[in-house]
C-alpha cells in the first residue's frame, strides 16, 4: 500500500447553493418582499462580518444558468459553525422564497506535496550564498511557507468579481489509479501542476478543500479571478497535464458572480 502523505486541516467550507422560486417573488405582497430583501441582507452582512464565529469567511454570489441563482459560500473553523449558518438562512424571511438544489462541504487541507514542492521551488530559483546570507534566506522561507500554507488553511475571498465551483476526483481505475502512484510521482506530477497553476499568479486565486468522507467528490475547487476568461483559461490548461489529463475526473461546474448584500433587493427584482 502507497503510504498516505500527511495532510493538516483548516477552515470548514460550505457551498450553499439556492434556487429563487420567481413566481412566487412576483406574486408576494411588496412588504412581504421587502422583509426577505431586508432578513437576506442582514443575514448576509453578518455571515461576511464573521459575527457568528471567532474567525472565518463569507460571500454570496449570483449563479449564472439553471443550476441555481445564488451561492453563498462560507469558510468556519468548525462543522458546527457551518450547520449553524445553514440553519441560521433558513430562519430568515428570504429562505420561503428559495429551494436548495445542491450544496457541498469540504475542508481546506495542505498535505506533504505542498510543503515539499513549494519548499523545491523556493530553493531552486533562489540561488544560496554562503555566511550569514543563507541563514537570512533561511528564515525568509520558512516564514514564507508558513504564510503560504496558512493561506491556503484559512483562505480568504478576494474581491475579485467572478467565481467558478466545481467538485472533482483522482480517478481509481485498474489502468489509472492515483492512489497506487508511489508518493515520488503523485509529488512530480502535482508540482508540475503547481507550475501551471503559478503561471496564473494575481489573475486566479483557487481554494482547495477536501471532501473525502464529507461529500460526494474527493475535492471542492473554488476559483476566483477578474475575468472569467482566466478561470476557462487555467481549466483548460490544466486538462492537458497530467494531474488532471490522466487522473481528473470533474462533477459539476457553477460560474458566479460576487455581489455586495446590499445589492440583494436589486437583483431580486431583476
Ligand atoms: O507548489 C506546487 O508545486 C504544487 C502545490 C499544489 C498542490 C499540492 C497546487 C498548486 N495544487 C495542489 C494540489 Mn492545485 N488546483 C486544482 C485545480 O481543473 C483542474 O484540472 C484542477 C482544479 C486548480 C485550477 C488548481 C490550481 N490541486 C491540488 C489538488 C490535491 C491533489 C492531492 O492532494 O492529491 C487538487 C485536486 C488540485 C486541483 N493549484 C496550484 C492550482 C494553482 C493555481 C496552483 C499554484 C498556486 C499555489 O500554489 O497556490
Amino acid at each position: 500500500m502507497a503510504k498516505p502523505p500527511r495532510t493538516e486541516e483548516g477552515w470548514y467550507a460550505l457551498h450553499d447553493f439556492r434556487t429563487v422560486d420567481w413566481d412566487a417573488w412576483r406574486a408576494a405582497p411588496e412588504r412581504e418582499r421587502e422583509a426577505a430583501v431586508e432578513e437576506g441582507v442582514a443575514y448576509l452582512e453578518e455571515h461576511e462580518r464573521v459575527v457568528d464565529a471567532e474567525e472565518g469567511a463569507s460571500a454570496v454570489f449570483s449563479v449564472l444558468g439553471h443550476k441555481a441563482d445564488l451561492m453563498i459560500v462560507h469558510f468556519r473553523p468548525t462543522l458546527d459553525a457551518l450547520s449553524a449558518a445553514e440553519r441560521r438562512f433558513e430562519s430568515t424571511a428570504l429562505a420561503e422564497f428559495t429551494d436548495q438544489p445542491t450544496s457541498y462541504v469540504s475542508v481546506t487541507e495542505v498535505s506533504d506535496y505542498v510543503s515539499d514542492s513549494y519548499f523545491d521551488s523556493e530553493v531552486s530559483e533562489t540561488p544560496r550564498e554562503g555566511g550569514e546570507a543563507a541563514d537570512d534566506g533561511e528564515e525568509e522561507t520558512d516564514e514564507g511557507i508558513r504564510r503560504y500554507i496558512e493561506g491556503k488553511l484559512k483562505p480568504d475571498i478576494p474581491d475579485t468579481e467572478y467565481v467558478s465551483f466545481y467538485p472533482m476526483s483522482r480517478k481509481r481505475e485498474a489502468e489509472q489509479n492515483w492512489y497506487t502512484l508511489e508518493y515520488e510521482e503523485r509529488s512530480d506530477l502535482l508540482s508540475a501542476h503547481g507550475e501551471i497553476g503559478r503561471e496564473y499568479a494575481g489573475k486566479i486565486k483557487q481554494v482547495i478543500a477536501s471532501s473525502v468522507g464529507l461529500d460526494d467528490y474527493e475535492w471542492g475547487v473554488t476559483l476566483f479571478g477578474g475575468d472569467p476568461a482566466d478561470i476557462k483559461d487555467i481549466v483548460y490548461e490544466m486538462r492537458f497535464d497530467e494531474a488532471s489529463a490522466e487522473y481528473g475526473e470533474f462533477g459539476p461546474f457553477y460560474v458566479g458572480r460576487r455581489f455586495p448584500p446590499t445589492d440583494l433587493g436589486a437583483y431580486l427584482d431583476g
